[in-house]
């Protein structure tokens, strides 16, 4: 079973979107393993975004994700990976299906309302970024026999 970290962004927090983002993963069949919210700093923000920095958009990245509370999680599940970045569309709401959460919810590349860890090497990365391993909950649900 993957893991991988979400995170709901300002932009999401800002428009009451958080529920609508959780319940759409959930509904997918994926686990909430952990979750917490929390107001990332500037140091969190360069270390998370370390492979951005240099680029034109880093600053401005930086600023956005520090700007208001976001939520952290972490999902479980079959193909969580994948499964997150196809339920999230891409990286441009403008470009993003219909259908996705950018794509229904989004206009801009800078207000992409949620990140999806985009491989498995990185979702573990990022998952000790956010959490402690006291903080992730291993736990049965009675419906995955259900789902996978
Ligand atoms: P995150 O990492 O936030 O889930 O987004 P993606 O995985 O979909 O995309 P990314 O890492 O390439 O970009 C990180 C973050 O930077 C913003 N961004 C990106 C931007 O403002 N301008 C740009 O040109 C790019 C490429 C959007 C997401």
């Amino acid at each position: 079973m993957e893991r991988s970290l979400v995170l709901i962004k300002p932009d999401a927090i800002q428009r009451g979107l958080a529920g609508e983002i959780i319940c759409r993963l959930e509904k997918r069949g994926l686990k909430i393993v952990a979750m917490k919210m929390l107001q990332m700093d500037k140091g969190l923000a360069q270390r998370h975004y370390a492979i951005h920095e240099g680029k034109a958009f880093f600053n401005d990245l930086v600023d956005f994700i520090t700007s208001s509370p976001i939520i952290a999680s972490i999902f479980q599940g079959k193909d969580a990976v994948n499964v997150i970045r196809q339920t999230m569309g891409t990286t441009d709401p403008a470009k993003s299906l219909p259908g996705t959460i950018r794509g229904d919810f989004g206009l801009d590349i800078g207000h992409n309302l949620i990140h999806g860890s985009d491989s498995l090497e990185n979702a573990s990365k990022e998952i000790t970024l956010f959490f402690s391993a006291e903080e992730i909950c291993d736990y049965h649900r009675d419906i995955d026999k259900w789902i996978d």
